[in-house]
């Protein structure tokens, strides 16, 4: 039997392997960790650094970090200390591997973020934000902005899944988010580039300061949703100033939130025409204007109906906020870049990119003055302006092109990005002095600390967003990897330990949050769409498969478990409109299984309990064979299907299947087979249920599978056995092979199972 002998083959390959690999380990284990210095040429700091950061096999990482991925649109997920990338995770550009884009329910997510009717395939991601709740990291949520097409994303951390694409209704960019406030009930995002908030009617730049306006967005969470609620979503109308960055209050300063901008000047560039360039004009001056507002008032006036609807979202304008004195502004210098409000909400820090010096703000200060109606003018919108010196703690000079700041476990301890200089500074905001420097590779963008955004740092590391790498990795041609470089903060002198190339459009910021307050779950629910969290109108239980046909739309609500996709034929009429449901019956996690049709421009990864759907229009007549995508078992290569589009009016000319010739012979072999295998199982079984296994989901789980393989026997064993009564061999030795394959299926699964136990200290069950 030629199945038997490819198992005897790769079990003496598999014995050749594993002697090779206990030789090679024996000889690796005879150099010392001296050789491997010397030979490596390593250092003892080398050598210190690569113990920090190194998580042996089985172990995992501490914290986990969610990084924009830039121009690529996506999310990138890596584990710290160890700098592994563990997931690209698709939000706002088509992602094959998770059938984002390629799958009906991802599209309908991207179609959230749809502009003016046209789809957009890409993003320009730069500030990812992980939920909160009282100022803490809670692990539920993650929030993404895309400065290109004004958009905000929706992460559930239970799954891993973009779930909601927002567009902003009035702005044409949008760089100052996503930023939560300390119970996540706002996201913020600030326009960058002014342009006419309605944007229906033409006005040219002669027109910026009356007709260009910029602006914040405060786009309320549901978190029992886990969706933006766009209806109870505000933003308020601001300056043309470009506003850039914002952070929320938090601890005194809650519910006050801060937005700087970098060309107060308002100059409207026009290079081609002789003026002076946006670089020259937008620096000019000495100062721009960090903006201060109570959004808790907002949300007030919101509420009140005090807002202009433009576009069909609530605008609350800027004589209406002066009004109501909830919006002032505050001179920083000069061209700054990022205000980050330290963890005790008492101080807000800003860089200005062309200072040399980080400007620490008190908002007690700005409350008092704002209390005293003490403003030493007004901006040319009527805004009230509070003098910088009745605003500043301190200013701190800390290195040239100083950009953003994080902050440590340890009270008053910051770091600050300095571009420029390619370095990092680290220092203390409350007496407003220098602590330490180090280099890195280089110009340096973000920075981040672990949870560091939160009210209580956690110390430890902080990882440098290296806008160049020039000369660190092996060249991969002109274009090269950002560089992210891990820093041990925990000790008084900051010390380099690794450099990660990041293969995926430049990175801005990055979050990173304790490895345990991640919960995400192995499995959905069968017949789950995992878009919107709710059954799936196609899904249907096993044995319950079929096809229907209505005019010239044919759908198929289908299942995938190990190894067969059912129906395994599908068949349809040329220019007919297909809609393939497919469920997953799979309990057992990484039990993934991926379909595609040849030639559709489909694709979906159904994980386990996932119903997936893909549609097309069976536009050109012929055969396509569609498979799974995931090498999901042994069979998996065999689980496959054709899709037979017929032409119009075709008929049968031949109705025999062609078959292969079996022997009564064969048919005693396989039922041998099926004797032998059966004692397998009933061994595992016997040890399975002689331990505690019920007080382990994951394999509750696994044998909750195992039974429906094995619950699928009987019907396949009267078929062998009646076929076998009629002598049909073919029939007999099929049916055969079909009860033996739930048998190695649900003994794979005993075998994990039996595995896990032995590894996670199963007792005797008493
Ligand atoms: Cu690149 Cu925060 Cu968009 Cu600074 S941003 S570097
Ligand atoms: Cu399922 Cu491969």
């Amino acid at each position: 039997m030629i199945r038997g002998k490819r198992e005897k083959s790769m079990k003496s390959s598999l014995l050749v392997l594993v002697a090779g690999l206990v030789a090679a380990g024996a000889s690796w284990s005879a150099e010392s960790l001296q050789d491997v210095m010397k030979r490596r040429n390593l250092s003892q700091q080398d050598v210190l650094a690569a113990a920090k950061t190194y998580v042996p096999t089985g172990k995992r990482d501490e914290f986990i970090a969610f990084s924009s991925g830039g121009q690529s649109g996506q999310v990138i997920i890596y584990g710290i200390p160890s700098m592994r990338i563990l997931k690209y995770l698709a939000v706002f550009t088509p992602e094959p591997w998770q059938g984002y884009g390629y799958d009906e329910e991802s599209k309908a997510v991207l179609a959230g973020g749809r502009i003016d009717g046209k789809d957009i395939t890409w993003g320009d991601t730069h500030h990812p934000a992980i939920s909160e709740t009282n100022g803490q990291y809670d692990g539920q949520f993650l929030f993404i902005n895309d400065k290109a097409n004004p958009r905000l994303a929706v992460i559930d951390l239970r799954d891993f899944e973009t779930k909601q694409i927002v567009a902003n209704p009035i702005f044409k960019s949008e760089h100052g988010g996503a930023f939560v406030s300390p119970n996540t009930d706002y996201v913020i995002e600030a326009a960058q580039y002014a342009t006419p908030l309605e944007n229906k009617k033409f006005h040219p730049l002669e027109e910026f300061n009356e007709r260009y306006r910029g602006g914040v967005t405060y786009w309320k969470f549901d978190r029992k949703a886990g969706r933006i609620d766009p209806k109870q979503s505000f933003s308020i109308e601001l300056p043309p100033y470009s506003q850039d960055l914002s952070d929320f209050g938090k601890g005194p300063s809650d519910g006050w939130s801060f937005t700087n901008s970098f060309c107060a000047e308002r100059y409207v560039g026009g290079i081609e025409k002789g003026r002076p360039p946006y670089e020259a004009g937008c620096s000019a001056k000495d100062t721009d204007y960090l903006h201060v507002i109570n959004w808790k008032k907002a949300a007030e006036l919101f509420a009140q109906g005090k807002t202009r609807k433009i576009n069909g979202h609530d605008v609350i304008m800027m004589d209406t906020a002066i009004k109501e004195g909830i919006l002032f502004l505050v001179p920083e210098p000069k061209s700054p870049h990022g205000v980050d409000v330290t963890p005790d909400g008492k101080f807000m820090v800003v860089s200005g990119k062309l200072d040399t010096h980080v400007s620490v703000y008190s908002f007690d200060k700005i409350m008092a003055a704002i209390k005293a109606g003490k403003f030493e003018s007004k901006d040319p919108y009527g805004i009230p302006v509070i003098g910088m010196q009745d605003a500043l703690h301190v200013q701190v000079p800390l290195g040239l092109g100083p950009l953003h700041t994080q902050y440590d476990s340890k009270a008053c301890v910051a770091y600050t990005s300095l571009y420029v200089d390619s370095q990092v500074a680290k220092w203390n905001f409350c007496e407003g002095k220098v602590l330490d420097k180090i280099s890195v590779h280089y110009n340096i963008g973000h920075l981040m600390t672990m949870e560091g955004d939160s009210v209580n740092p956690a110390g430890k590391y902080l990882v440098a967003l290296n806008k160049l790498a020039i000369d660190r990795f092996n060249p991969v041609g002109p274009l090269h990897p950002q560089n992210h470089q891990l820093i041990d903060i925990s000790n008084d002198k900051m010390q380099l330990l690794y450099d990660m190339p990041l293969p995926l459009g430049e990175p801005h910021y990055v979050v990173a949050v304790a490895a345990d307050k991640l919960k995400p779950g192995v499995r959905y629910k069968v017949g789950t769409n995992s878009r919107t969290d709710q059954p799936s109108p196609g899904a249907v239980r096993a044995g319950e498969e079929k096809t229907v046909r209505e005019g010239n739309k044919v759908t198929v609500y289908g299942t995938l478990i190990r190894s067969h996709i059912t129906p395994e034929t599908i068949e349809a009429e040329v220019g007919d409109e297909i809609t393939i449901h497919l469920t997953n019956l799979e309990r057992a996690e990484d039990e993934t299984h991926g379909f595609t049709v040849s030639t559709y421009n489909v694709h979906a990864s159904a994980e386990p309990g996932k119903t997936v759907t893909v549609k097309f229009k069976a536009d050109k007549e012929g055969v396509y064979p569609y498979y799974c995508t995931e090498f999901c078992s042994a069979l998996h290569l065999e689980m496959q299907g054709y899709l037979l589009v017929k032409p119009k009016g075709w008929k049968p000319t031949k109705t025999a299947l062609a078959a292969a010739t079996y022997t009564e012979d064969d048919y005693k072999k396989q039922l041998k087979k099926i004797a032998d295998t059966q004692a397998v199982i009933d061994s595992v079984v016997g040890y399975i249920t002689s331990v505690n296994y019920k007080d382990f989901p994951d394999v509750v789980a696994m044998v909750e599978d195992a039974t429906d393989q094995l619950g699928k026997m009987p019907d396949a064993k009267a078929k062998h056995e009646a076929a076998a009564a009629k002598q049909d061999w073919e029939q007999a030795n099929l049916w055969a092979e079909q009860v033996w394959q739930y048998q190695v299926k649900a003994a794979d699964l005993g075998l994990r199972a039996k595995t896990y136990l032995e590894q996670n200290g199963a007792k005797k069950a008493n």
